[in-house]
């Protein structure tokens, strides 16, 4: 007989447990308590209004979820002769009962259950799961713990710290507190005589890639296994075939060699080949996994800075940026496959090509790890610790160790996944408090006796797992983490930017002097767009900037003072809904391009392995640090990471001057007309291209010289240096120090530059003095003229600063957030829209929302 599962998603019931006579009927699973009440209309959309605060009280109750099922089939029909209960997930302090006996007792999320029911079936069963509530266990358990530790906590109450369970269920600086609770995961039975438990490959590619060897791994369990066969083959064609024997333990082990094998690369750098091993015991199991080829490497080389912090993916250094990746959904179970593939392909649009899965969330979810497999994005993984000072008390400790064990295990084939992290900023929270730490001790024992005992997981616990169940995966103590160094050092290892909204509130022009050896987090929010906006608040009096309900959903701290700060010092505000929407897009836009561009720019010997923007997603409809909202509907600052992160990207800067620091003279910028051009090639071939760079009046719209060419060999995967504080023209005579400076009457350019290569233009830009407020944007129009059907192009005979299309759910552009320049003509690819019903705005521009008008 061969492995068979019953189903066991649907028929489900559910009762708060204090409420014996009140079942509802549940969703298919998976599900969770919220969706079940809000489908039964028993408490309101949580991600409306202020109804976060009306479903509350949910949380904080114990539920049950009953289900009765006839026997899936006797042994004696089937012939199997185990019947296994498995549970994929549950959320999170569960005890499951089958026929009035209990079975399992789980506190734990992100563990899956397997339990032999052979012997509890009947005929007629039923099988209740019931639920406790996260937040008051996790109090009781701090009660219980506080003599031995103390629960220091950034984000939220201390009593997520002791629950393993996704940590942002209770509520994060982005999104809501849900206390979630239910099955998670599916749930079903499998009957069988044999099944095969795992399986899993460790290979080694030869220095030059030529030969890949290793060894394949099959875990069996039950009767008839004492043999099993592996495959191993690529495209239908079976590249390695053995039948091979286990060992006591049913683990077979067969060694495999192939020639010439074709790799897995990241995107851009190859094709992504995925092999496909299988096994297969008689016909009584067979299973099969993907798995790619490829050698990663985290390149730590001391250098002149310090040390370095890139990966090298099959020999090619890859200068990785992406963004880092929250939950997608408040209530994880409803987030479907292809919900993660559409999230994995928008990467791929924006040209990113690493994502980093924070340690608040999950260990995501094998569909999202299969698109990043299929469409080449590197994955960094964060354990599932964020912002606190964690407990290592023996139990605790034993449901991490088997909670990293089981997810390694599940994740180890995937050719995306390049590293592990202990946690998400832990140790900041032993910086911030003062917690004990000595680099120099190295005895985990005596670390246990510290008052930040956690550092026996991150630095002992978690790598010697990762070792003995992955050995060649690359694992870093925390993000961010430097050789014991403080963990703000620019130096060493990665870090976490946040002197740009955060902390010191840089100007984001400034982003040159805050780049580091890899910048894993960084960001600045905006709003989302208007259609979003309107959808989460329902009534129109409240859709306002600083509106109760605007304030309510924006859960960062300070979150009005720091934005109104930085559009306050770079645009002129206006409070208007559309309009301060945009500008808070601008600003968001603007930080991404100026960060992008001057990290990338520290490619060059390696400063700076990569860039990864706080945040790329939301769990829901917010104003966030997100780049992509809830619906998937994109800021502008999506596509200035696109352009920043084009394989050949021309970079402009001019010399920052700060223009409100005590006696700042403000006319300094204008004053200043040097300027920096380089060009960025991720390409592995030297490239000779044009490069035109043009002074553009911003008052007049007129060349006020002659433009520049000039040829540059562009390096292969560098930087090439083309300008170094150069002189641009003079600006504008009045701008003499002797004279009284009149801002009406003067004027100043913008620097636009085109990159060519065989006449085909392959990157421009366009660089602002600042700050963008003190430019007079006055009489201005753009004009739109029908391409096809689905294309319109923009023209403007003055520069335009910040052209946005506001964008809707299902709707798609090729581009979005213009710097127009007279002599230029941009087309958008527009899907899912009709042309004329089209809205936008742009920096200056009378309206925060203006309907495209064609010619
Ligand atoms: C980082 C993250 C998150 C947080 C974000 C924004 O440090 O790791 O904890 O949401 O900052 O404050």
């Amino acid at each position: 007989m061969h492995r068979c599962r019953h189903d066991l998603s649907k028929g489900w019931r559910l009762r708060q447990c204090d409420q014996p006579q009140d079942w509802l009927p549940a969703r298919r699973l998976p599900t969770q308590v919220h969706l079940d009440l809000l489908e039964n209309k028993r408490i309101p959309n949580p991600f409306l209004d202020l109804n976060e605060l009306a479903v509350r009280w949910v949380g904080e109750k114990s539920w049950v979820y009953q289900l009765r099922f006839k026997r899936p089939m006797t042994d004696h029909e089937n012939g199997a002769s185990t019947s296994d209960l498995i549970l994929k997930g549950l959320d999170t302090f569960a005890r499951v009962v089958l026929n009035g006996v209990e079975i399992l007792k789980a506190d734990n999320m992100f563990l899956a259950h397997r339990i032999d029911v052979t012997g509890h079936l009947r005929d007629d069963n039923e099988l209740e799961i019931i639920f406790d509530s996260t937040v008051l266990r996790g109090r009781q358990l701090l009660e219980q713990h506080s003599h031995e530790h103390t629960f220091y906590v950034r984000q939220t109450e201390a009593s997520r710290v002791p629950v393993r369970s996704a940590q942002y269920n209770w509520g994060w600086d982005w999104g809501p507190i849900t206390l979630t609770m239910g099955p998670w995961k599916p749930i079903y039975i499998e009957q069988f005589v044999s099944r095969i438990d795992d399986i899993w490959v460790q290979y080694e590619l030869s220095e030059d890639f030529t030969t890949v060897s290793g060894t394949i791994f099959v875990l069996t369990r039950g009767k008839y296994t004492s043999t099993v066969d592996v495959i191993m083959c690529l495209d239908g064609n079976t590249c390695f075939e053995v039948e091979c024997p286990t060992n006591p333990d049913g683990l077979a082990q067969a060694q495999f060699t192939v020639e010439s094998p074709q790799l897995w690369n990241p995107a851009g750098y190859g094709k992504q080949t995925l092999y496909t091993v299988k096994a297969a015991i008689l016909s009584l199991d067979s299973i099969e996994k993907k798995i790619g080829f490829r050698r990663a490497e985290l390149v730590q080389k001391a250098d002149d800075l310090g040390r370095s912090f890139f990966f090298r993916i099959n020999g090619v250094d890859i200068f990785c940026g992406g963004s880092c990746w929250i939950p997608a959904d408040s209530f994880l179970s409803q987030m479907t496959t292809s919900r993660y593939y559409d999230w994995m392909k928008l990467m791929i649009e924006g040209r990113q090509n690493m994502i980093r899965i924070w340690g608040g969330g999950i260990y995501e979810d094998d569909a999202l790890f299969n698109a990043c497999d299929e469409l080449g994005i590197l994955v960094w993984q964060d354990f599932g610790f964020a912002c606190a000072s964690y407990p290592t008390y023996p139990s605790f400790l034993e449901s991490v160790e088997e909670e990293a064990r089981q997810n390694i295990r599940r994740l180890r084939n995937h050719p995306s996944l390049v590293i592990w992290a202990g946690n998400n900023e832990d140790y900041q929270v032993q910086e911030r408090y003062k917690l004990e730490y000595n680099y120099e001790d190295k005895d985990p024992q005596s670390w246990l006796k510290s008052t930040f005992p956690a550092r026996y997981t991150y630095e002992y616990l978690l790598p010697k797992i990762v070792k003995e169940e992955d050995p060649s995966a690359i694992y870093h103590p925390s993000s961010p983490w430097g050789d014991g160094k403080h963990t703000a050092d620019p130096t060493v290892g990665d870090k976490h930017q946040w002197d740009l909204w955060h902390g010191g509130m840089n100007r984001y022009q400034e982003a040159p002097i805050l780049s580091a050896r890899f910048i894993s987090e960084f960001g600045m929010e905006a709003y989302p767009h208007l259609e979003t906006i309107q959808n989460m608040i329902l009534d129109p009096e409240q859709r306002h900037p600083g509106s109760m309900m605007m304030d309510f959903r924006n859960k960062a701290f300070d979150h009005e003072r720091r934005m109104i700060t930085y559009i306050a010092e770079n645009f002129k505000i206006k409070y208007d809904l559309a309009s301060f929407t945009h500008l808070t897009q601008i600003v968001q836009s603007d930080t991404m391009k100026y960060a992008y561009e001057s990290w990338r720019r520290d490619w060059h010997a390696r400063r700076c392995g990569g860039v990864l923007v706080w945040q790329l997603n939301d769990c829901w409809p917010t104003t966030s640090w997100a780049i992509v909202d809830y619906h998937l509907v994109k800021k502008p600052a999506f596509y200035a990471i696109s352009k920043a992160l084009q394989p050949v990207a021309v970079g402009i800067s001019r010399p920052y001057h700060s223009w409100t620091a005590g006696h700042a003279d403000p006319t300094a910028p204008f004053r200043d007309n040097k300027f920096d051009l380089w060009i960025a090639n991720s390409r592995l071939e030297e490239l000779e291209v044009d490069v035109t760079v043009r002074f553009i009046s911003i008052g007049t719209g007129k060349d006020v010289v002659g433009s520049r060419h000039i040829k540059v060999n562009v390096q292969a995967n560098d930087i090439t240096e083309v300008y170094n504080k150069h002189d641009g023209p003079p600006l504008d005579p009045q701008i003499d120090q002797k004279k009284p400076f009149d801002p009406r009457k003067y004027d100043a350019y913008v620097i636009h530059a085109t990159v060519s290569s065989n006449g085909d233009t392959i990157s421009s830009n366009t660089c602002w003095p600042q700050p963008i407020k003190y430019l007079d944007f006055g009489s201005r129009i753009v004009r739109f003229k029908m391409v096809s059907d689905t294309q319109i192009a923009m023209t403007s005979d003055r520069p335009i600063k910040g052209l946005v299309f506001e964008e809707k759910k299902g709707m798609k552009l090729s581009h979005n957030g213009f710097d127009l320049v007279p002599g230029e003509q941009p087309v958008v690819d527009v899907m899912g829209i009709s042309l004329d019903s089209l809205r936008y705005t742009f920096v200056g521009a009378p309206e925060g929302s203006i309907r495209v008008s064609l010619s």
